[in-house]
């Protein structure tokens, strides 16, 4: 590794000790990412607690061509926070964990502007004390931070009523990658002035400059939920009730999930929680209302009778709702019990997804009998988590069979217009996906807007481009 002791004497200089870190151990958590496959190496991560700091990392980075890569929470799925081999232990980590307040509530045009660093639980709370609520949900949302959500344009467990990310984002502060910060945190609901700054950054997944504050909506909070689990026989019946939850409720629908009869089997040993019904596939689904509706649970009861969905647990309590939202919320975890995954975070026209189940299970069996599956996602807005397991092979080998599977997998996905990056992104994963998703003048165009914002190219070299 080239002579880093010069850089860290001047880092030393324009930051406070608890900004800085560069002893080894220290620094070995910010260098792995949570599902232990990608491991970076760098010579410091930085933690700024202000803006003029980040502001100030960044300047040094851009003189000194010091290659950063942002990060949030490090709960990416597809190495997005890791440094990649590209750098090879040349840059540094630039960590947002302490750039975390809140810069305040405003009840009158709905929204709160907070740090980077704050981590979504704490703003979904920060929200519910403004007596407001904010709806992103992930299972991660302990740990990841608003900068990641945005950095990523997180999906989760609500978008088919709030929309993803991109839709809940009014205004940003960003610290460009010369150390220039650009702020727009305004609470304006309209303002057509020109390009939409905000929404390229929304999904750039670090590598267009450092979100150090967020302008967020903020919504009604939920005063009935109604919530259940239903079990059917295949994904035809269930594409059918979710069109059939939609006629009825609209955007009372807030929350539509799918889940694999074995998916559900893994995370209900986990849980040592009994399972709410035997079916070969279930749908978890939640009605949501700002008033008081003591009429949606029997609404619900009514039309999934009278549209013969007989295999249904309506929860009954608070305590039934949260165990039935476990199961659902702890299949990400359960299934690392398996080994490792080949993971396909997959979104489809809703119309097409029991035509790509169909039709990719039958080829993966054909090419892979030993494959196992762990089926579910966010139907409602037709994202599938399709994660390919290997029989007996319980470590990283699985691996080896990543580039053949990923190709029988996208091959189905592209057959029925789909997309290979729903809401985890592209990270180092999947760069190699990029040229059969987006169109040569796309990728030419994204280059261009990369070469002007970064012209150094210095941010998450090696993640998101091909
Ligand atoms: P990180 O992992 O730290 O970073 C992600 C990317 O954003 C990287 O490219 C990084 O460089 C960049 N970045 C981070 N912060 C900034 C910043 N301030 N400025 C610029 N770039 C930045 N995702 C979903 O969408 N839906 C889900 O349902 C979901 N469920 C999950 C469940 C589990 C158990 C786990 C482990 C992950 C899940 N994820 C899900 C994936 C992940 O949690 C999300 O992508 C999350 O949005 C990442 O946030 P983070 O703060 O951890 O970001
Ligand atoms: C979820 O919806 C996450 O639970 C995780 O997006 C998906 O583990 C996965 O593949
Ligand atoms: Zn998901």
């Amino acid at each position: 590794m080239a002579d880093t002791s010069v850089h860290i004497q001047a880092l030393k200089k324009m930051l406070a000790a608890n900004e800085l870190i560069v002893d080894e151990q220290d620094m070995a958590a910010f260098c792995l990412d949570q599902r232990r496959r990608y491991q970076g190496k760098v010579w410091a991560v930085v933690q700024p607690t202000s803006v003029a700091s980040v502001q100030a990392v960044v300047k040094y980075c851009f003189e000194h061509a010091i290659p950063i890569t942002p990060q949030g929470g490090n709960t990416s799925m597809c190495g997005g926070a890791t440094p990649s081999d590209a750098v090879a232990g040349l840059g540094i980590i630039v960590s947002l964990s302490k750039l975390n307040r809140v810069r305040g509530v405003n009840v009158a045009d709905n929204c709160i502007t907070v740090e980077a660093g704050r981590i979504l639980q704490q703003v979904q709370a920060d929200a519910a004390a403004a007596g407001r609520m904010f709806p992103l949900s992930l299972a991660s949302e302990g740990s990841c931070q608003i900068g990641g959500n945005i950095a990523c344009n997180a999906g989760g467990v609500n978008v088919v009523r709030y929309g993803p990310m991109r839709d809940l984002v009014m205004g940003l502060e960003v610290v460009l990658p010369n150390g220039d910060l650009v702020e727009q945190l305004t609470p304006l609901h309209k303002n057509t002035t020109g390009f939409d700054f905000k929404q390229l950054l929304i999904g750039s997944e670090g590598t267009l400059g450092i979100i150090t504050a967020a302008t967020l909506k903020l919504f009604a909070p939920v005063k009935t939920h109604v919530t259940a689990w239903v079990g059917v026989n295949n994904i035809e019946a269930a594409v059918l009730l979710l069109q059939t939850m939609q006629q009825h409720f609209a955007e009372r629908l807030s929350s539509f999930e799918l889940i694999s009869a074995f998916a559900l089997d893994l995370s209900s040993q986990l849980l040592q929680l009994q399972q709410p019904l035997q079916a070969p596939w279930h749908v978890l689904l939640e009605l949501t209302d700002s008033t008081d509706n003591s009429l949606l649970q029997e609404q619900l009861m009514q039309v999934l009778w009278d549209a013969e969905f007989a295999e249904a647990v309506v929860a009954e309590s608070e305590q039934q709702r949260e165990q039935l939202w476990s199961l659902r919320e702890h299949i990400s975890e359960a299934q690392r019990h398996l080994g490792a995954s080949i993971k396909h975070d997959i979104a489809m026209p809703i119309g097409q997804v029991a035509t790509f189940i169909h039709q990719c299970e039958q080829v993966l069996q054909a090419a892979y009998p030993q494959a196992t599956l762990v089926v579910f996602g966010h139907l409602g807005d037709g994202s599938l988590h399709y994660n390919v397991f290997m029989a007996d092979i319980l470590s990283n080998e699985v691996y080896q069979y990543e580039t053949d599977i990923n190709a029988l997998v996208y091959e189905q996905v592209f057959a029925v217009g789909g997309t290979v990056a729903a809401e985890h992104g592209i990270g180092q994963l999947k760069t190699q996906w990029m040229p059969y998703m987006r169109t040569a003048q796309e990728l030419a165009l994204m280059q261009t807007m990369k070469q002007s914002l970064d012209s150094k190219n210095l941010f998450n070299v090696g993640k998101v481009l091909p």
